[in-house]
């Protein structure tokens, strides 16, 4: 039986993938280094350290490890700045009412996220009273694929993997979800999610009722 949700943030609750791009982009400005829309695709769900080597290595760039870390805290600077601009205002159309609903229902629900920003992103958004427990980049050393932030939260809920639905966007977090044992629903493309056990376009489709007519056997 169904008993808990767990949610990825970036691209689930809310879109800080915008905030991310701007933060990289203003990074590799100063450093000279080219950075795209299409390049940040591949940074949605993998964590600070990973994207700052896919964006080195996109640019061969040799940089020693200190001066990578000292990198990455500087971007990271930048985006934790400009997550003050942050309102309730932006759960992605859909995210809040599932919440609302999950709460109402009497669901456990816990947070999945790769980033370390994740509590303020929250607290930004006032969705802090939505979870029971939050699983983010600070609870696990090993990242998404590996199903680790997951076991965390589903632990934190008291719950076993198949007894909770994970949110992802991200391929990674999808196989990740996997990996565990979860139940998965991708939000997102085909190509990008199309390996979740189910799959919509955006939160706004992902609702609690066509969760539950998907997975009837499980509610
Ligand atoms: P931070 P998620 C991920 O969030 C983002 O999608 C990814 O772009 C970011 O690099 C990662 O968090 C780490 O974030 O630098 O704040 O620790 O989708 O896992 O909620
Ligand atoms: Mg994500």
């Amino acid at each position: 039986m169904i008993k808990g949700f767990i949610f990825d943030l970036d691209g689930v609750i809310t879109d800080t993938a915008e905030q991310h791009f701007q933060a990289w982009k203003k990074l590799a400005d100063e450093m000279g280094w080219h950075f795209d829309r299409e390049v940040n695709e591949k940074l949605r769900g993998v964590s600070r350290m990973d994207s700052i080597n896919i964006i080195r290595k996109h640019n061969k760039a040799k940089v020693p490890e200190d001066k990578l870390l000292e990198l990455a805290t500087k971007k990271n600077d930048y985006y934790v700045a400009s997550l003050e601009e942050i309102t309730p205002k932006d759960y992605l159309p859909g995210t809040k009412e599932l919440l609302t609903h999950l709460r109402q229902e009497g669901f456990s629900v816990a947070l999945g996220s790769a980033s370390r920003n994740a509590a303020k992103v929250l607290q930004q958004l006032g969705a802090t009273g939505y979870f029971d427990a939050i699983g983010d980049g600070n609870s696990v050393s090993k990242s998404k694929p590996a199903p680790d932030i997951f076991l965390y939260a589903a632990e934190k809920l008291g719950l076993k993997p198949e007894e909770c639905v994970v949110y992802e966007d991200a391929e990674a977090g999808i196989d990740a979800a996997k990996a565990g044992g979860f139940h998965s629903v991708g939000i997102g493309p085909e190509e990008r999610v199309g390996h979740a056990d189910i799959r919509f376009d955006s939160m706004k489709e992902a609702t609690l009722f066509a969760v539950k007519s998907h997975f009837k056997d499980l509610f």
